[in-house]
């Protein structure tokens, strides 16, 4: 086992046991929702995970550790925290260990974590992706790099179209990463169920989540898989309200000169304001229904193995 990683006795006991183990990320957490709604989130996805039989592994880094599976106050000082605490991609990892830092992680580096620990399936809400303007800019998130090199599954509600969509499915397509809608053809835009653009495959069970997931490895394939859950109809936004909440967004963005990995957190953090609290609903609405489906998959693929 690595030397950086400490894996919480719960989730330790359910890998052993061969039982479903759901990872979580921990920038959505710092810099993805405001406080308190973000720690509130956290810990009504982790009990979403419990209820539905599997055991929730938030991952996170604390002290310089490798954490995966968090405490209740370990999830509310990363929320209180915020913006100010760092939020870590792959190339940030050794420095933040070194120094023996807390970091919050992105979809990359939680995949890279939960696969050390040997879990295999994360939920999330939206990943990185190819930003529009990246023909100029070259900010393509290091999420997209991960899903192409770790073998961890990884369910999320598409992207928000404050990412060059269409980009974004090209790199995935170049490096090989399967991209799968659950129940439906188009790839989810996050607050919006269609964005236009079609999927590898439809899938409507997660026991063929689980097979396809089980192929990949047999086939000693790299990498991951993403599987595009819709939001549900209930909870979906405005196309219009959203899309110029976005365009104002990235207006601004531009204006400021924002730019590396600010941007993201800039964007996220402008467009719940724009839109009041409205997308922030949406947004931990699809957060659990991810989870949910999360721990069935995570529960189909231990069934199968
Ligand atoms: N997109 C969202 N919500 C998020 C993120 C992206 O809709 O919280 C976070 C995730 O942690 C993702 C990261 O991995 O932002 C991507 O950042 P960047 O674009 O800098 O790679
Ligand atoms: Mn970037």
């Amino acid at each position: 086992m690595n030397m950086h990683l400490d894996i919480a006795p719960e989730v330790a006991k359910a890998l052993a046991e061969g039982k479903p183990v759901v990872g979580l990320e921990s920038t959505i957490i710092s810099h993805g929702m405001p406080y308190p709604k973000n720690v509130e989130t956290a810990l009504r996805v982790e009990q979403a995970i419990r209820d539905a039989g599997a055991v929730p592994a938030t991952i996170a880094i604390i002290g310089g550790r490798l954490k995966a599976g968090l405490s209740k106050e370990e999830i509310e000082h990363l929320g209180k925290a915020g913006r100010s605490v760092a939020k870590v991609s792959r190339r940030d990892l050794p420095v933040i260990v070194a120094r023996k830092a807390d970091g919050a992680t992105t979809v990359a580096t939680t995949m890279l974590i939960a696969h050390m620990a040997g879990i295999q399936v994360f939920a999330t809400g939206g990943i990185g992706g190819v930003h529009r303007g990246a023909e100029t800019t070259m900010d393509i998130s290091a999420d997209l790099e991960e899903l192409a090199q770790t073998p961890v599954m990884v369910i999320c509600a598409g992207a928000k179209a404050i990412l060059d969509l269409n980009l974004t499915l090209e790199v995935l397509e170049t490096k090989g990463v399967p991209v799968i809608g659950y129940g439906t053809d188009e790839l989810p835009a996050f607050y919006t169920r269609e964005s236009g653009l079609g999927v590898d495959a439809r899938v409507d069970t997660p026991e063929e989540l689980a097979a396809i997931f089980r192929a990949q490895r047999d086939m000693e394939l790299k990498g991951g898989m993403l599987v595009t859950n819709p939001i549900p109809q209930e909870f979906a936004m405005d196309k219009t309200v959203i899309d110029a909440a976005i365009e104002q967004a990235l207006k601004e963005a531009n204006e400021q000169g924002v730019h590396g990995k600010d941007t993201t957190p800039f964007l996220l953090a402008r467009v719940v304001e724009l839109t009041g609290g409205d997308s922030l609903e949406s947004n931990i609405q699809l957060v659990l229904n991810n989870a949910r489906l999360a721990a069935k998959t995570a529960a189909a693929l231990a069934e199968q193995n």
